[in-house]
């Protein structure tokens, strides 16, 4: 996998888009990666330990903006063997409706959009709202879809506060009765923070969600 994510990173810092793809699209069909390698094992690094070259500073956000828009075109092209890992593994989703969102003023989404597709993958009807959704829509949305569960994609650790604010007006205004689920990188630092803002859980990674698919199915079963 080394391998791979130094080949993939290469063509990413010469910002080869078309390299990109056509590489993780051949890996993913001739099946010598799966999704969630890919996802956690090279497009998950390759963004998180981004550094800024010293004579590169003042165009940084455009080069974390062109990186993003290129792994955000691999998600995309990734759904196919997203669906056909669902079907191959006879997947339901039964466990119940999910959505993800991230609060106003959060603008990463490639996180939420991974932790979406590793929710389908374990059997939640999944739904990803998107990112910087305003705390109107994102209250309409939850009262009009009625998900069993919310889960709440955080980044910038100075949109805790916004979510803290989100989560109390849902279980008090609209008395919302599912799980309230948090995860992101706003949590790496302090995991314990999730019990501050209200949240019911912290979910990580995709083995945390893996866990958690596999503990409603028993509960389910009981
Ligand atoms: C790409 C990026 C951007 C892009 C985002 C584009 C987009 N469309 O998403 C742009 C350029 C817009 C951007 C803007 C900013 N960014 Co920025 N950005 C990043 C960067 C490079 C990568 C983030 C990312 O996508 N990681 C990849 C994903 C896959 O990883 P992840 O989010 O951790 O998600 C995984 C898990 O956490 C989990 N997960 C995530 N969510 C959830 C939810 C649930 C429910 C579950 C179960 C799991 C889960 O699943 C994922 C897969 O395993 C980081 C990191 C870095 N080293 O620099 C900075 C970083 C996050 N940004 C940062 C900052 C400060 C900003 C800006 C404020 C300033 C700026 N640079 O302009 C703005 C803020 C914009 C805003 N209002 O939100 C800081 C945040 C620090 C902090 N205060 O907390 C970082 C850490 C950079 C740094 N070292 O300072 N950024």
């Amino acid at each position: 996998m080394n391998a791979y994510y130094d080949e993939f990173l290469h063509m990413l810092d010469e910002e080869d888009k078309e390299g990109c793809v056509k590489f993780v699209l051949s890996k993913l069909e001739s099946g010598k990666i799966d999704v969630i390698n890919l996802y956690t094992k090279i497009l998950e690094p390759s963004l998180n330990n981004m550094t800024c070259k010293l004579n590169e500073k003042t165009i940084c956000v455009w080069k974390e903006h062109v990186r993003t828009s290129i792994v955000r075109t691999i998600l995309e092209c990734s759904y196919p063997y997203i669906l056909k890992e669902i079907n191959k593994n006879g997947i339901k989703q039964d466990k119940g409706r999910l959505v993800v969102v991230c609060p106003p003023e959060e603008h990463h989404e490639i996180g939420a959009l991974m932790a979406a597709d590793f929710f389908l993958m374990n059997g939640f009807d999944t739904i990803y709202v998107g990112s910087n959704t305003p705390k109107e829509d994102f209250i309409e949305a939850i009262d009009y879809i009625k998900p069993k569960y919310v889960d709440i994609s955080i980044t910038n650790y100075y949109n805790l506060i916004a979510a803290k604010n989100i989560i109390q007006e849902i279980k008090n205004t609209n008395k919302y009765q599912g799980e309230i689920l948090v995860g992101g990188y706003a949590f790496n630092s302090n995991p314990d923070v999730y019990k501050q803002i209200g949240a019911d859980r912290l979910l990580q990674t995709y083995q945390d969600i893996k866990s958690f698919g596999e503990e409603k199915h028993y509960e389910a079963s009981l």
